[in-house]
């Protein structure tokens, strides 16, 4: 029980790293000595420090020279089982044995090649007590991205879309109509500092001149990606003004002008989903957000290349237009917003 009360703790300090370490996990760490507290820490950044480190750095900036005898003592919980290679830092295992702690409370085991158990067999290895598995399922929720690259060798895929209350996604003609209000809006800029990218086709680049930034939000705007296969969208719009790096996926040419990226394709009337969701997978991208138009989301969804769909229903009716994907898989989670309701539903590919 008190496993579980730190490991909590853990997923809340891994969750601060949210947006900020992809395609790497959020990891969070909590060191205990005698039922209290001693230290804590999360991976912040890409590329810096990972969880333990911070925790260790933490517990010897608070006691100094007490800091090594109330180590030896300790046990370390750790969201993600510590790593044992030697990537852009040193084995986190190897930091723990020096330390000569005296129990590691593991949530996940770690997926990648270069730890996969090797951080474990490490530390049981130096004589130090392991337990796994503490509260394992709200730990691979929290890195579904992580788990999901890792896995499926793929972005974890996130649609998105708002349908009037009689189904209907935009109107006849293509004048662009907000379906969802204010607080639908801002909760999309939320998720777009959260994902690595963000995905709309070609109809929806022309239709809405869409930004595709988190501007009503703080936090990180996402990569934007296009699907353009003939480059029919203006270079006047939104998505060429450089603002934020964007890749835009053609049957043209591949080339570098300033922060737009043009990857060439090809064949791209055939398994466009397969080959996007493996050009991400290269890219290091972990997860993406495809907001439309209906015809790309309808090729994910036919394809079974989403895992998670957020739709906004508003209140208002259309009577006409064009019909809103349509997904028949379990929800996971309610929402009535101001105007709108939000439901969340999950693949469970199964
Ligand atoms: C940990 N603690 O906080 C994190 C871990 O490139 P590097 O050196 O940052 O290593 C990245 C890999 O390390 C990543 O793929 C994952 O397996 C693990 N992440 N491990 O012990 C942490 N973030
Ligand atoms: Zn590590």
């Amino acid at each position: 029980m008190t496993d579980d009360l730190y490991m909590q703790r853990c997923l809340e300090l891994a969750a601060m790293g949210m947006g900020n370490v992809s395609p790497n996990p959020m990891v969070g760490c909590v060191i205990v000595n005698n039922g209290k507290i001693i230290g804590e820490g999360y991976h912040v950044k890409f590329g810096d420090a990972h969880a333990e480190v911070n925790a260790i750095n933490s517990v010897c900036s608070a006691y100094g020279d007490q800091a090594a005898e109330l180590l030896a003592n300790a046990t370390v919980y750790v969201s993600l089982e510590p790593c044992a290679h030697f990537g852009k830092t040193p084995p986190c295992a190897d930091l723990l044995i020096r330390h000569q702690v005296k129990k590691v409370v593991i949530g996940n085991t770690d997926p990648f090649d270069g730890v996969n158990g090797k951080g474990i067999e490490k530390l049981k290895n130096a004589g130090i007590e392991v337990v796994t598995g503490i509260l394992e399922q709200q730990c691979s929720r929290l890195n579904r991205r992580f788990f999901t690259r890792i896995a499926l060798q793929r972005p974890y895929i996130i649609l998105k879309w708002a349908e009037t209350a009689d189904g209907y996604f935009a109107p006849k003609n293509s004048l662009q109509q907000w379906i969802s209000g204010a607080l639908a809006k801002k909760l999309v800029h939320k998720w777009r500092t959260e994902e690595d990218a963000v995905l709309v086709g070609k109809q929806t680049a022309l239709a809405d001149n869409p930004r595709l930034s988190a501007r009503e939000w703080e936090g990180k705007n996402p990569i934007r990606l296009l699907i353009d296969r003939k480059l029919e969208v203006s270079t006047g719009s939104h998505l060429y003004d450089n603002q934020t790096k964007t890749v835009i996926f053609n049957e043209i040419k591949t080339a570098v002008e300033g922060n737009v990226h043009f990857i060439q394709m090809e064949d791209m009337q055939h398994y466009l989903p397969q080959k996007i969701a493996f050009q991400l997978y290269l890219m290091d991208i972990a997860s993406v957000i495809i907001e439309g138009g209906a015809n790309i989301l309808n090729q994910f969804i036919s394809a079974g290349l989403w895992d998670e769909a957020r739709v906004f229903t508003a209140a208002h009716t259309w009577n006409e237009g064009l019909a809103a994907p349509k997904i028949q898989v379990h929800v996971i989670e309610h929402l009535d917003l101001d105007k709108d309701k939000l439901t969340i539903y999950q693949n469970n590919h199964s």
